[in-house]
Order: structure tokens, then sequence, then C-alpha cells
């Protein structure tokens, strides 16, 4: 018997990783969270006849325990409990020297993870037979790149199954009902707003863009732009280079103190745009004391700059990051260079973070569009990137990730 540690993030992360390097037949001995995540014992060249016995099943061959066995097992779940029993009562009278007590023990749980794993399979096959409808809606919103949860909730949000006789427009039109978002009437009435947000997610270039379109219907002596980024050498000279091209003036502030200074001083103005640098600590210290300073009229506006190019989970930490900022809304920025666009929706919904404006390109203004009014155009871009990067879902993945919320209540 070959026994091998494996340590990952979570429990299907090290499962996909016994599977890799020991094949199907690998057997979960123990498993338990430690502090880095998951670390599961695996073994291979178990005793199966042990474990055939315990549930009844006849060896059919030397294969594994077959799918229909397992389904039996699935049926009675109990039945579980006694494998697992057998088994390790089996392990004390046959002492393995690799093997200690405690990790014996661990194979009561360990067997039920391994169960479950394997189960999550048939339970899509058998979806996938009984709801055929909803499982193709849930693998097409998989492939546009939205998250397990987030494409169960459209799923449930759609009329039930048979009725749907289209398998993308209900789903897609359903979608961009759910994005949330925030009119916002900058460009027509002015105000004071801070862009903040992850370094070279485009907060200049749409501070910039937002100028100049603000610009056009206005002097340019009416907008002033602010750089609180001390941090990044010549990003002040980057946005005074915009700001040249208007005419509008850049302030520049290093700290709070200076910060709420200039904004005394521009209290005139009807557009102030304020740069930050990027720096989360900082910049989430800084917005912070900034809404806490300006809960009156001319209160700061808090936008978070998203790059949609940017991987879920490190959207979800951003989100997370500036939570204790007022935001009023995100701007989703480098929509033209993300491979899905599932995942930022899907950030968007999780989040309840309405954005008020898309970009979706460098040039400066035309790249710019307020959110609103582009929910449709939103879905149309992630069918447009789908159909560019033939994204492929597995029925693995839709086994483990998809399922389980999926077909309970369906
Ligand atoms: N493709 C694309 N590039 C963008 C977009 N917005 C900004 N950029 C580019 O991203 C880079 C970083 O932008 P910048 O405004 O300096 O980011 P900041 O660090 O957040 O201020 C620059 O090269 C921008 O031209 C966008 O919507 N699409
Ligand atoms: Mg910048």
């Amino acid at each position: 018997m070959k026994i091998k540690r494996y340590l990952d993030k979570d429990m299907r992360h090290v499962l996909r990783r016994v599977r890799e390097d020991q094949g199907p037949d690998a057997v979960i001995l123990s498993n338990r969270r430690v502090e880095d995540g998951i670390e599961v014992i695996a073994a291979l060249d178990y005793d199966e006849a042990l474990v055939r016995h315990a549930i009844g099943v006849k060896p059919e061959s030397d294969a594994e325990i077959s799918s229909d066995a397992l389904a039996e097992i699935a049926e009675d779940d109990a039945a579980i409990e006694p494998v697992a029993e057998v088994v390790s009562a089996d392990l004390t009278r046959h002492p393995v020297e690799e093997l200690s007590l405690k990790q014996m023990q661990g194979e009561l749980s360990s067997m039920r993870g391994l169960l479950e794993t394997q189960l999550s399979g048939l339970i899509w096959k058998d979806a996938t037979r009984r709801f055929p409808l909803r499982a193709q809606i849930l693998r097409n919103l998989a492939r546009l790149g939205l998250a397990p949860d987030i494409a169960n909730i459209i799923v449930d949000r759609l009329e039930p199954t048979g009725d749907i006789k289209n398998l993308w427009s209900a789903p897609l039109t359903t979608l961009a009902q759910t994005l949330p978002v925030v009119e916002n009437d900058l460009l027509t009435t002015g105000g004071t707003v801070a862009l903040i947000g992850p370094t070279g997610v485009g907060k200049t270039t749409t501070i910039a863009k937002i100028a100049s379109r603000f610009a056009m219907n206005n002097w340019a002596d009416d907008i002033a732009l602010v750089s609180a980024d001390s941090y990044r050498i010549g990003a002040k000279e980057h946005l005074r280079a915009f700001a040249n091209i208007i005419g509008a003036k850049v302030y520049a502030a290093s700290n709070f103190d200076e910060l709420s200074e200039t904004l005394v001083r521009l209290k005139d103005k009807k557009l102030v745009l304020i740069d930050t640098e990027g720096r989360s600590q900082r910049d989430r210290d800084l917005s912070s004391r900034l809404a806490a300073y300006g809960r009156n009229a001319d209160r700061v506006r808090f936008y978070l700059t998203l790059s949609a190019a940017t991987q879920e989970a490190a959207l979800d930490e951003t989100v997370r990051e500036f939570s204790r900022v007022p935001l009023e809304g995100c701007i989703v920025t480098k929509i033209d260079e993300a491979a899905q666009l599932g995942c930022v929706m899907s950030a968007l919904i999780r989040n309840d973070l309405p954005a008020a404006w898309f970009s979706d390109g460098q040039r400066i203004p035309e790249d710019l569009h307020g959110a609103a009014r582009k929910k449709l155009w939103l879905v149309n871009q992630a069918v447009e990137c789908m159909e560019a990067s033939h994204p492929r879902v597995d029925e693995r993945t839709m086994a483990e990730d998809y399922t389980k919320q999926s077909f309970a209540n369906a």
C-alpha cells in the first residue's frame, strides 16, 4: 500500500490532485483541516474487497466499485457509516504500520468525502437527464464565466423548465436584469468624486475620460483634478498631461490634511475629480477619513474601479478591502481585454455593487459608457468574449462546482 500526503486549499482541489496523481483507485485514509487548507492522506492498492463486503456488493470483476453501487449507497446515506466502521474495525484487527488510530478514525469522514465527490458526478448525470434544459442553461452560464452561486441564482429566477424555448435569450435577459447598476448625473450636475481601486486598473484614464466629457459642455475652469497619488513617480504628470489637453488644472495633495484643504479651495468648481494612487491600505484610510469629512452638500462620492480582466477571487478581495468606504458604485474597466466577463458580473452581483460606468478601451473620452443603459450591451459583450475564446467547461466541473445548489429545488 502506497501512502501519500496531499495539501490544498479545499477538499475539491485536494481530491483533484489525488486523482491526477494516483488515479481513480486511490482511497482517502484521512482528511483534516490544517492552517493552509485541507490535508488528505491517500492510499493506493487499498483493500477494496473489504468495502464490497461491507456494502454487500458482489465483486463483478477486479474493477473498482461500480457507479450503480455508488448510486445504491447514495440512496442509503446511512450505508456509508457501516462501510467506514467495518473498514476501521478491520484495520484495528490488522494493524497497518503506517496508520495511527487517529488516522483510522479520520476514515469515517474521509470515505464520506470521497463518496460525496463521486456522487456529485452521479447527481449531475441524473439531473442532466431529468432537467436537460436547466442543465444546458447552467452549462451556458458557466461558459460565460459566471460563478456557480451566481449561475444558480440566474437559473432559479427563470420560469420553470419546460417553458424555456431558448437556452440563451431568457437567461441572458435575466442576467442583464440581475446586474446592479446605478444612474449617475455626474456629467450634467458635476460634484466631487474620488476614484479608488488597485494600481493599473485605469483610474487616471477614467478621470481623463470623465473630465473631457464634462469639458464638452462646461468651461475648463469649472473642472479641477486632484492627484492624491504621492507614491508613484510621475503619477501627477500623467494626470497633468490629460488636464493640459482640456485646459483644466491639477492640484496635488499628499495626505488627508492637504486633501481636505485643497477641497475647501476648490468648493466653487463644478466638477472635482480625485485620483488616488492604488495602494489599498493608504487609500482606504484616506477615503474613510474623507468620507467622514464630506457628509454635507459637497460630500465626496467614491467609485471603486475594477478591471474586468481581473480574476474573480481578486475582484472579491478588492471589494472586501474597500468595503469600509461608502461606495456610490463602481467603474468596470478593460471590458475589451477580459477573456470572460462572467467573473466581473459575478463579483458585482454577489457584492451588490452597482456599476456606474463601463470602459472598453483607452480612447479618451469615447471608450466610457454610463452603465445604467448598457446592461444588455455588457451581457452581449460577455457572449462575444465567450464566442471568441471558446472556453471549455467539462462535465466534472459542472458536477463538482455547479451541481450542489442547482437541482435541489428544481
Ligand atoms: N484596454 C484598455 N486599457 C485601459 C482601459 N482603461 C485604462 N486602460 C489602460 O490601462 C493602463 C493603466 O491605466 P491608468 O489609468 O494609469 O491606471 P491607474 O493606475 O488605475 O491610474 C493604461 O495603459 C491605460 O491606457 C480600458 O478600458 N481598456
Ligand atoms: Mg493612476
